[in-house]
Formats: C-alpha cells, structure tokens, sequence
C-alpha cells in the first residue's frame, strides 16, 4: 500500500492506443511494473510500449513544478497559485484587449473523457470561444465526417473487436496493426489462414506481410481503387442487391461516378492490377463473414472524407454494415481518440455528439451547464486553422494546449512552430517538457495515466475505467485541476468546473443525454462493478449496445446512405522538382511525437532516429546507399534521415515515421491543404526529392 491506500497492484489499461489493453500495474518499494491482464481487446496481448510504460512515469523529465516565462527570460519554476494567476491575468488582458476570439484551446484524444469534456467547457463557458478543437483532427476526423454521413452515427468499430475473430475475409486499407496495435492481429487469425486477409498500403507493411493478398496503389490514388472495386462488384455480379434495396438510399449516384472506374483505368490511376482487383472483391464477396476496415493511410488525405465515403459505399453495395457477422469500421488509433471527438472538445461540436449548431441541443447543454443558450459560441475554427491564425493580427493570441504537441505533429510544422512563436501566450499542460512546451510562456505539470482515475472509450466504443495505481510525485495537479484553478480566476463558480473525475463523468453523461453518443446510464460505479459498457448506454439499468445498426441506421428509413465522390488527385503532383511521394506513418516502438516513449531507452535503443525507407533502385539512382544520411526535400522544407533499403517499396515512393523531434521531423515536409470536409490535412501524400545529405550537422530543419 502506498499513501493513499492504493493497493500494490491495480487493474487498469495502458496509457497508449485505442486498442487500450488491459494491464495491470504492480507498485513495490522498488520499482513500478507493468503486465498484461486479460481482457477481450487483447486476449492476453501487450506491445513493447505497454511492457515499457511505467518508465515514463518516473523519467528524469519528469515535470514537478510549474513553469513560467517572464518576457524573454527561460521558463522558471513557479508556485501554482503564481502561475495560475499569471495565466489567468494574460488571459483577461488579452480577452479585453483582442475579444474571446482570439483565444483557442487545444485538446487532445489521449485525454480521458472527463478532461475532454472539460477543455470543451472551459473554452465555451469560462473562455467564451469558438476555436476549441482537438488533434483528432489531424487523425480520426475524415472517417468521422464519412461515416456520420454514411450510418449517422460514428462509432469506430459498431461491433466488439473480438467479432472480428470470426471473419473469413478482411479489407484493411490504410492500416499497418502489426505495428499500430501488435495484439489486435489476433482477431486477423482466421481471415489470415484463410487467406482472406487483403491489404491496402503503398509499403510492404509488417501488415502486409501476413496478408494472402497486397494491393499496393500509389499514394493518394485510394479513391480511385476504391471507385474501381465497387465497379467490379457491379460488373462481376457481386453487388447485394436486396441489401442495397431495402436498407440504403443513393446507390444510382454513387454508381454514376464508379461506373467510369473500369478495371484498365484503375490499373492506371492506382498501379493495381486488374486481376488483383477482381480477386479482392471476390474473396470479400464469397465470404460468409467480411469486414472493410480503413485507417490513417487512405484518411488522412485533403480528400480523406470522400476516400473513407468511397470504402463506405464499397462495402455497403457488398452488403456488410449493420449485419451481424460483417461491418465497416474506422481503427481509432489514440487511447481515447473516440471518447475525445464525442463530449464537446471539437470545433463544431457539443458534448453528447451533438452539433453546435442544433438548437435543442444548445438548449439542453445551456440548461445542465446554467448559462444562458445565447451565450454558448457557435462553430469555430479547426485545430491546423487555429494554429495557422497563431499570433496573427486580429487571430489568434493567446492559446491553450493539453496533450497535443503540434510542434512536431502538425503539418508544415516548421511553419506553424514559426506562428506559435509568435503568441502573446502559449500556455501548455503536460508531465515532460515537449517541444511545444519549451516555446511556451507557461507549463502546468501533469498527472500520468497511473496517477489519477478516468474513463477512455476504446476503439470498439467500449467505455473503460483507467483506476489510481500510485501517487503522482509533489507538485503535480490533474488537468482538472488546471482547467478548474484558470476558470475560477476568470469568474466562474468552482461548482461548475469540478476537479473530481467521477462528478466529471456523471455531469458529461447529464450534458451529452439524447445525443448520439450517450453515456447518461453508465457511472464510474458500474464500471467499477465490472460491466462492460458500450454507448449508447442512455439509463442506469441499460445494458449499453455492443453491436449497433441491426435494427436499422439512426437514418431517415433507418437506411445507410452511399455518397455520390470521384477521384481528385492530391493538391500537389510529382514533377521535375520533386520526383517522389512522400507518405508518413508510425514505428512500432514510438508513440506519436515520441515525447513518452522517446524518454524509454529500450525503444529508443530499437528506434533512435528518423529514417526514410526507400526502395534500392530508387535509392540508388539518387546516389544514396543504405545506411547514408539522405536530404528529403519538399516545398515547405527538408528533413535529414538515414537512408534504409525496402525492395517492397514503390519505384515512386518514400515513408518517414513522424516520431522525431527538430530537423528530424517529417512534417517539415508535409502539405497543410486542408479536406473541405473534415478539416484533415494530407499527411499521407507529399511530393519530394532525395539527394544525398552533405551538411556535417546532419539536417536542415527550418
Ligand atoms: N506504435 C504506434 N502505434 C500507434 C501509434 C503510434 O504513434 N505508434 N499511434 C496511434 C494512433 S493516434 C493512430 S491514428 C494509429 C494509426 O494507425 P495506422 O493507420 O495503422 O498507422 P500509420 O502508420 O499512420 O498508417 C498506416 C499505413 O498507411 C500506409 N499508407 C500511406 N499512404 C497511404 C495511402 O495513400 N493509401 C493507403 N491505403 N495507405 C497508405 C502507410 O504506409 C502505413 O503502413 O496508430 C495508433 N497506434
Ligand atoms: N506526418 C504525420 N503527422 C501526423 C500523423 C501522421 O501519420 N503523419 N498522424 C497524426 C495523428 S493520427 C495524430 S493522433 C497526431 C498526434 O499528435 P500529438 O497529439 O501532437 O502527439 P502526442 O505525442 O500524442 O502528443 C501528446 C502530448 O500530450 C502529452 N500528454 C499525454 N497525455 C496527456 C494528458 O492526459 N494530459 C496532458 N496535459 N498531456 C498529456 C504527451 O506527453 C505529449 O507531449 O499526429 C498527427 N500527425
Ligand atoms: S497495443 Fe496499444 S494499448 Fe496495447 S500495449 Fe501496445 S500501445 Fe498499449
Ligand atoms: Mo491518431
């Protein structure tokens, strides 16, 4: 037992991905550990990062005290009250010089949901701004809009993953889950041996790999794929028509557009064959249980919301979502990455997964929080525009960041680290210092998943309780507690913006009731009792909803809805110049922007610096060898990285993880061209040179 009366070991989840496997964390004297705990997600699974997590508990960076900048000076410590009052005396200077408005607040899907729903309170009510959204944007966003179109509600997977053991065939586009999620594969066993396993990816992923089938288009070309294998299964006689009659509308318009996708053309387009398009769509056709399932690859493009849409109309003319034993589903890839875009923390959006525009639903979200419905702002700008309008004259002055670190995550980031410079105040909440911290005016210094209490929905929907395993060390307070301590010394009630996770949670479910993603039933009791919730869960005796859409989408008709999308190449082509395509994606040992797993020495033993996988031809015709250091060249920048040969590699195509720090960070190359729709930026298709990397330093990050 430690001080609070904790006992030495404690069932809980892991801090990192969606997946969320259950874990249990043992405190002795001595050490911290973690292990794996039975739970269906994960059987008895666990990734290095699940193994390793306990160490960034205790990091040598680890944050103690809060930090403030006076002027040009080095961050300092300070006492909380002193930061506190510090932050909230710029915040009203600011307010009163330049309006509410230019103020924005970011949040983040690592975030638990009581935090979440929180950062989205704080910033309408305390704050009295529009521009609060979430770095959800930069990742689950395309598939959210497509599928809020598609079925009207959006729940990553509308089916418990373990449903997925039983699938004969699998589309996976987009997704490498050997290394995103190491033990989600075992629900890929029986499509495995089946040979049912088909992968989309432009790499010879560690995914596809264990696929029977690889389709393997070049960047950016998935709409096209997808529009070609719809138009297969038209003209192949795959398509289920009663399926298509009785529970969707808008078929003809969607088949308009794919009817112009014939097989040769989307050889052409895509660089998959015609024979293996047919075969794709045969081995998902004839199965008895088949699953499409799209991740970051085909999402985040500046047309991710038409791509997902495209997938979506796929597998609805096959006749899989809504049907027991099949389904579409989006992989949500951070630890609360569905909980974070469903309780109000999104630019256009109130808690409950309702709009911010719906006027019952202002109505009911005014009445639990007890302002007047008129002073609830309307839609604001999304995360890249909020931080593309930092320090602007008449934008953004002042902004506030827990758990994001756009610094190395956004696109163009060199840019964007440009503007954050440029604020009047940069306050961020974090238990190391990020690289968006070390610019910041003020740092608040956080509780760690294993130090405080808090619900995460997991990729299924699934509704966990991550429990209080140790204290956290002196000097460090909960996001609530920052969030709480600023809204206080703005005005506001210390009622209205509790610091306890279970008021939190019981207040979230109050707000969000009759909303799509309603928690109105479940408690931080009943989890603790053991129940497995997933929402909609709207009273305390509901049992929650595993499986969603039987009976029907939460439609007009109760039909899904096919979306009438073409193929756009993306905003930026190959040329002289920039001969290649760049797309950017994810090691297994590192987290994100690597700020926890970076401070782990086994996974920065089995990653230690960024590297551009390259195909040898490839490699070779631009004078490089393995293991040389390499110049990646784009419009916006260069980035400095270690040349390693893939001979499964696209002739046309190069991959940076995104993990890295300064002039090692991929996204001083990537394009900030927004989708009209989801506000993602194209992280997965940017045309670039490679040359060999001369300067002695070793980069040239901007
Ligand atoms: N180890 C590790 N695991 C993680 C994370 C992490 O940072 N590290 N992050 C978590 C988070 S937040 C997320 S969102 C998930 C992401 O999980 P994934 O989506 O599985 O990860 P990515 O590596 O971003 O992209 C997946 C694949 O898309 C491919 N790809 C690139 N361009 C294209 C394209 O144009 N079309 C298609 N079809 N594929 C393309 C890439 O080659 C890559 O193999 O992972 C989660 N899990
Ligand atoms: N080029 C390229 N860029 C990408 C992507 C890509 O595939 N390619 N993927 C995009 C995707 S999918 C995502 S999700 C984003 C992720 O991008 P980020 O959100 O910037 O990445 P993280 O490293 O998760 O940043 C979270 C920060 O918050 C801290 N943190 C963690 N938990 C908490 C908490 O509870 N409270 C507080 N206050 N802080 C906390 C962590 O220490 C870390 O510093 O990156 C996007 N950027
Ligand atoms: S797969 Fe995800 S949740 Fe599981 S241990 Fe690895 S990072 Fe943690
Ligand atoms: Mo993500």
């Amino acid at each position: 037992m430690n001080s609070a009366g904790l006992a030495a070991a404690t069932a809980t989840h892991c801090p990192y991905c969606a997946l969320q496997c259950g874990m249990t964390v043992e405190v002795t004297p001595e050490k911290v550990r973690t292990r794996p705990r039975e739970f269906p997600a994960n059987g008895r699974g666990m990734c290095q990062k699940g193994w390793t997590s306990a160490a960034v508990l205790g990091t040598p960076g680890r944050l103690t005290a809060p930090l403030v900048r006076a002027g040009s000076a080095d961050l300092r410590p300070a006492s909380w009250d002193d930061a506190l009052d510090h932050v909230a005396r710029r915040l009203t200077e600011i307010i009163a010089e330049h309006g509410p408005g230019a103020v924005g607040v970011l949040g983040g899907g690592g975030l638990t949901n009581e935090k979440a729903y929180l950062v989205g309170k704080l910033a309408r009510v305390a704050l009295r701004t529009p521009h609060v959204d979430y770095n959800g944007r930069f990742c689950m966003s395309s598939a959210a809009a497509a599928t809020i179109h598609a079925f009207g509600a959006d729940r990553g997977l509308p089916f418990p993953v373990t449903d997925l053991a039983e699938a004969d065939a699998v589309l996976l586009v987009g997704a490498n889950v050997a290394e995103t999620m190491p033990p989600f594969v075992q629900h890929l066993r029986r499509a495995i041996n089946a040979d049912g396993l088909v992968v989309v990816d432009p790499r010879r992923s560690a995914t596809a790999r264990l696929a029977g089938l690889h389709l393997r288009p070049q960047p950016g070309t998935d709409l096209a794929l997808a529009l070609g294998l719809l138009h297969v299964a038209v003209t192949d006689g795959h398509v289920d028509e009663a399926y298509v009659r009785d529970r969707t509308t808008g078929f003809d318009a969607a088949w308009r557009l794919a009817a112009r996708w014939w097989p040769e053309r989307t050889e052409r387009a895509t660089g998959v064959s015609v024979a293996d398009q047919r075969l794709a769509v045969r081995l998902l056709a004839q199965a008895d249980n088949a699953y499409v399932l799209t991740a970051r690859g085909t999402e985040q493009h500046a047309n991710g919301t038409a791509m997902v849409s495209a997938w979506v109309n796929l597998a609805l003319a096959l006749g899989l979502p809504g049907v027991a034993g099949s389904g579409y589903g989006t992989i949500t890839g951070q630890g609360n990455g569905q909980g974070g875009r469903e309780h109000g923390q999104k630019a256009d959006q109130l808690p409950g997964y309702r709009k911010v525009d719906d006027p019952v639903a202002r109505r009911h979200v005014a009445e639990v929080w007890g302002v007047p419905e008129a002073g609830i702002p309307g839609r604001g700008k999304s995360a890249y525009e909020i931080l593309d309008a930092a320090g602007r004259p008449g934008g953004i002055r002042a902004l506030l960041v827990f758990g994001t670190n756009p610094v190395v995550s956004a696109p163009d980031a060199g840019r964007i680290a440009e503007r954050l410079r440029e604020l009047d105040l940069l306050v961020v909440s974090d238990f190391v210092l990020s690289e968006t911290a070390e610019i910041a005016h003020a740092v608040f210094p956080v509780t760690q998943w294993a130090e405080e209490d808090g619900t995460l929905t997991n990729l299924e929907g699934r509704v966990l309780l991550r429990r209080r395993a140790l204290d956290p060390p002196d000097g460090v307070r909960s996001d609530l507690d920052v969030i709480s301590g600023i809204a206080v010394r703005l005005g506001q009630p210390a009622e209205r913006f509790p610091t306890a996770p279970e008021e939190v949670f019981a207040e979230l479910g109050r707000a969000g009731a009759g909303g799509p993603a309603d928690y109105s039933g479940m408690s931080h009791e009943r989890l603790r009792a053991g129940e497995s919730l997933y929402w909609p869960c709207p009273s305390p005796d509901h049992p929650g909803t595993p499986r969603m859409f039987l009976d029907g989408f939460p439609l007009p008709g109760g039909r899904a809805r096919f979306a009438a999308v073409d193929h756009a190449p993306p905003p930026e082509t190959t040329g002289d110049r920039f001969p290649l395509w760049a797309t950017t994606g994810r090691l297994l040992p590192h987290y994100q922007t690597g700020t926890q797993t970076r401070r782990v020495g086994e996974l920065t033993e089995a990653a230690p610096e960024v590297y551009v996988e390259v195909h040898p031809d490839t490699a070779t015709r631009a004078g490089l060898a393995e293991g040389d250091r390499a110049k990646v060249t784009s419009a916006r920048g260069s980035t400095s990285a270690r040349v390693r040969f893939e001979p499964g590699m696209r002739l046309d195509t190069v991959f940076l993880p995104f993990h890295f720090p300064d002039a090692q960070r991929a996204n001083l190359l990537t394009n900030p061209a927004l989708d009209p729709i989801s506000r993602i930026p194209g992280f997965k298709a940017c045309a670039v040179r490679l040359e060999p990397d001369l300067s002695t330093e070793g980069g040239s990050g901007r």
